[in-house]
């Protein structure tokens, strides 16, 4: 019996690929704790920071009553498999105090950080969903995403356009922390 061949999703690719991750939370210094996931995410080798977007304060999407999200995006290439890169984003979210635990689903978080896509790869397995599957209804992703990738198309849709589809009432871009 031959054994089946890995998922897609856990290949190393031949040559780094770009994907798109968006990073979320509303409890502590929010924008502190995202600048920090950023940095122990892109270690310059394996994930490699190729855009930031701005930092954007967001109305609660989900579950309402919570504090508003600081939201952004990043754009890296990488030579993860896409099952390493989560399992690097979860390992940062933990790192940050995630304690997954104790919260509910859509409620507060100190950072939450999805893959939104990775290259044109699509997959659908246990735990891992590209691209992911609620971006494009959301404008505390597409805001941000447009920002750095407005042109980018992804499962054959634009992201400026998608943007145009969606409610961004409330949402306020920051101005840069010094
Ligand atoms: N998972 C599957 N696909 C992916 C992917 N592409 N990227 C799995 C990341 N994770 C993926 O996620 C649940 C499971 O999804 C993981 O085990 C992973 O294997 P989670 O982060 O543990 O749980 P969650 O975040 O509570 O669930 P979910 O559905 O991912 O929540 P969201 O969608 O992240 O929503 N409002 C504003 N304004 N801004 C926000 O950032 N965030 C949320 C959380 C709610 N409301 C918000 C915001
Ligand atoms: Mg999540």
């Amino acid at each position: 019996m031959t054994d089946a061949p890995p998922a897609p999703s856990r290949l190393a690719p031949a040559s780094p690929v770009q994907a798109y991750l968006g990073l979320g939370g509303n409890v502590g210094n929010s924008r502190a704790i995202l600048g920090r996931a950023v940095t122990l995410l892109c270690d310059d080798r394996a994930v490699k920071l190729t855009a930031r977007s701005s930092d954007y304060s967001t109305p609660p999407w989900g579950f309402k009553y919570q504090p508003p999200f600081i939201n952004l995006c990043i754009a890296v290439e990488t030579s993860l498999s896409p099952r390493a890169l989560l399992t690097r984003a979860q390992e940062v979210e933990l790192a940050l105090g995630r304690d997954r635990a104790h919260e509910k689903r859509w409620g507060p978080r100190t950072a939450d950080i999805d893959i939104l896509a990775y290259g044109d790869l699509s997959c659908d397995e246990p735990g891992l969903i590209l691209p992911h599957p609620h971006m494009f209804e959301r404008a505390f992703v597409l805001l941000p995403l447009a920002e750095i990738a407005g042109d980018r198309t992804i499962a054959g849709r634009s992201v400026s356009a998608a943007l145009a589809e969606v409610d961004s009432t409330g949402i306020q871009r920051l101005v840069p922390l010094p």
